[in-house]
């Protein structure tokens, strides 16, 4: 464990709230993801580099100067292509899963298997029905629900031999995946099809592998996260702007403190619901405290905030620091990004640790399993839950470190459209005249094994590119950066250049707009696609760029070759595993651009970073005759 006096706080955080605790754990003795990154230590050379491979057990095989092969005769090339292509299909799977939940929900609601949710967006449910192709004349709401859950539910499946959405894809793209055969045509399939070809002995080149890992990443951009979003937006309300809070200082010492962590609204939006039960504001009034407070984390904070404008205590390095300091009185989880670690951290405060999904279990947890029939009930029992624990509460351990910060969010693109006036059409003059450059989604994870401390490459990034008059999409934990560093306030319009500046100061926009959680980085897809057909282009013509500066999950890569076979150039802060393969590598930074008119990038300095991403939109734009 790092040692409190061998740490240089500044090199693990920018964060005054995270440096805080970080010295808090040390004193309290508890160990977080920065101390087990550090006894970690130097990595695995053969896995940074993807050469080595665990498929069968003919091996484990590592490959080097001296063992070329593996047992069965697989060289780097094939070993690289074959990690990175299960590693996306993981990615790929995660997203996907979590949009099944969401179909097979809205399914319960139409088959009125559920009284707990409600379509909230029936206007949206009937605009997707008929961009799907579903005639809804004389249909009541739940019909059309039926029929728009089946849809996608065979999007699953490999019955329609393509996806919904794929109609949203500009012609000439369509076209182009036709020709290299990546049209994903169920996503299950894809991710399925995937392992098969990486079991020993089936697919054993590495140029095959890597397009069939576009496939199943494309399955998951227009597939499982796009159904995902849309419809939690049916569901749930499409996201509007509001105002809301950020930090650790949203966390109230004279209040019940939940924690909200994972991705899936399904449980988040129900407890949100129960905290707001006059029946158990009063409980909680009886035991001392002055009402209930819920706040989120990661993804699933930032489904509740956009929709319902609930703070945000952090992002994925923030989540430990939330127990430490005392005053978190519940933690309920749905899926991914959950650190295994909390249940311990937990038990050395009076924090609650409350799993809930059947798919995820946690050993020493307190599992209370929701269903769509038993979720407002559980909801309800989660919060008294939590009330029980807040009086368990020891004063003296707590310590909430700064005030919340304000933001801005709930940009969806329903919103982003409706700030325009109903149309993408200012949008398109603005960035024709160069007031707006162009535009990049700054997306992603932190990672405490970059050189650089937490939410560095996201803050530096952002405001390097907001001054060159570059419009930011920010999706995941980059939002929460964003949010403590004043970025998503209209008044950051004054670290923008004089363009970028104009047009925010026009709308009552910040520079940096929060679209939503992992899956929402399917929002940033429809936008392109919608600029791209509007532009009569292709999404690879448009002057814009991915970024994750601080990347971790199998998700993110899932992401970036998804964005890459959209046809956006995307840059990472860290390589993948793939280094090991000077051909893969080569593949990735520079032969896509061939095949997808866009590459990967990688590049950690987020000046540097910048500047790569000035660089392509400047060619963007210039190609378009824009400059
Ligand atoms: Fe070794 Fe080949 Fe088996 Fe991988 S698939 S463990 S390289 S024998
Ligand atoms: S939660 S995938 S750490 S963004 Fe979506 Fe954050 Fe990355 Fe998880």
């Amino acid at each position: 464990m790092i040692k409190i006096n061998e740490i240089n706080i500044d090199d693990l955080t920018i964060n005054d709230d995270a440096k805080k605790m970080i010295i808090k754990a040390k004193k309290d003795e508890v160990q977080t993801i920065w101390d087990r990154n550090d006894i970690q230590g130097k990595r695995c050379s053969f896995c940074e580099q993807g050469l080595s491979c665990t498929n069968c057990s003919l091996g484990p095989c590592r490959i080097s100067d001296k063992k070329e092969l593996g047992v069965c005769g697989a060289n780097k090339d094939i070993i690289v292509a074959r990690n990175f292509g299960r590693a996306v299909a993981a990615g790929s799977a995660s997203h996907s899963d979590h949009g099944r939940d969401l179909v097979e929900l809205l399914y319960a609601i139409a088959n009125g298997k559920t009284n707990v949710y409600s379509i909230r967006d029936e206007e949206k449910l009937k605009r997707i029905a008929q961009e799907i192709g579903i005639s809804i004349d004389g249909l009541s709401t739940l019909e059309i629900a039926k029929k728009v859950a089946s849809e996608f539910l065979d999007d699953f499946g490999m019955r329609k031999e393509t996806l919904s959405f794929l109609q949203r894809v500009p012609k000439k793209r369509l076209e182009l995946w036709e020709k290299l055969g990546v049209i994903p045509r169920g996503i299950d399939r894809e991710v399925v099809e995937m392992m098969h070809r990486t079991h020993m002995g089936v697919d054993n080149d590495m140029v095959s592998l890597a397009l069939h890992a576009s496939r199943v990443a494309l399955a998951d951009g227009y597939g499982g996260s796009m159904i995902g979003t849309e419809v939690s937006d049916i569901i749930f309300g499409t996201p509007t702007p509001n105002k809301s809070s950020v930090s650790l200082g949203v966390l109230k010492e004279d209040q019940v403190n939940i924690l909200v962590h994972g991705h899936n609204p399904i449980v988040s939006e129900m407890v949100f619901a129960a905290t707001r039960d006059p029946e158990l504001i009063e409980l909680a009034k009886s035991k001392g405290a002055k009402g209930i407070n819920l706040a989120g984390l990661c993804c699933t904070g930032n489904e509740i905030l956009m929709r319902k404008g609930i703070p945000m205590a952090g992002n994925f390095l923030m989540v430990e620091l939330t127990i430490v300091t005392g005053a978190a009185d519940l933690m309920i989880v749905d899926y991914q990004c959950i650190m295994p670690s909390l249940v311990t951290l937990s038990s050395c405060y009076h924090t609650k640790f409350v799993s809930t999904s059947e798919k995820a279990h946690f050993t020493g947890a307190t599992h209370v399993e929701f269903n769509y029939e038993n979720a407002a009930e559980k909801a309800k029992d989660v919060v008294k839950l939590a009330i029980e624990a807040y009086t368990n509460r020891d004063p003296n351990k707590v310590d909430i470190p700064s005030g919340p910060i304000e933001i801005m969010t709930g940009f969806s693109n329903e919103a982003i459209l409706g700030a325009l006036g109903g149309t993408i059409d200012p949008l398109i003059d603005a960035i024709k005249a160069g007031k707006i450059r162009g535009a990049v989604g700054i997306v992603g994870c932190n990672n405490p094994r970059y050189s650089y401390p937490q939410d560095y490459g996201f803050i530096n990034l952002a405001k390097e590119l907001i001054k060159r008059d570059i419009l930011i999409l920010g999706t995941g934990c980059s939002t929460t950066a964003f949010g403590k560093h004043g970025l998503l306030v209209p008044e950051a319009a004054d670290m923008a250049g004089s363009g970028l500046k104009e047009i925010c100061n026009a709308l009552g926009i910040p520079p940096v707009l929060h679209v939503g959680s992992c899956v929402d980085n399917s929002r940033i897809l429809q936008l392109c696609t919608i600029l791209a057909n509007t532009l009569g282009v292709d999404i690879s013509d448009l002057p814009v760029a991915a970024a994750a500066p601080e990347w971790y999950s199998e998700k993110a890569e899932a992401i970036g070759l998804y964005a890459v076979a959209s046809g956006i150039y995307t840059v990472l802060g860290l390589a993948p595993p793939i280094t090991g393969s000077e051909n893969f590598t080569n593949l990735a930074l520079n032969g896509l651009e061939d095949v997808f008119g866009a590459t990967f990038a990688v590049e950690a300095d987020p000046k540097e970073m910048a500047e790569l991403i000035d660089k392509r939109i400047t060619e963007k734009r210039k190609a378009l005759g824009l400059d």
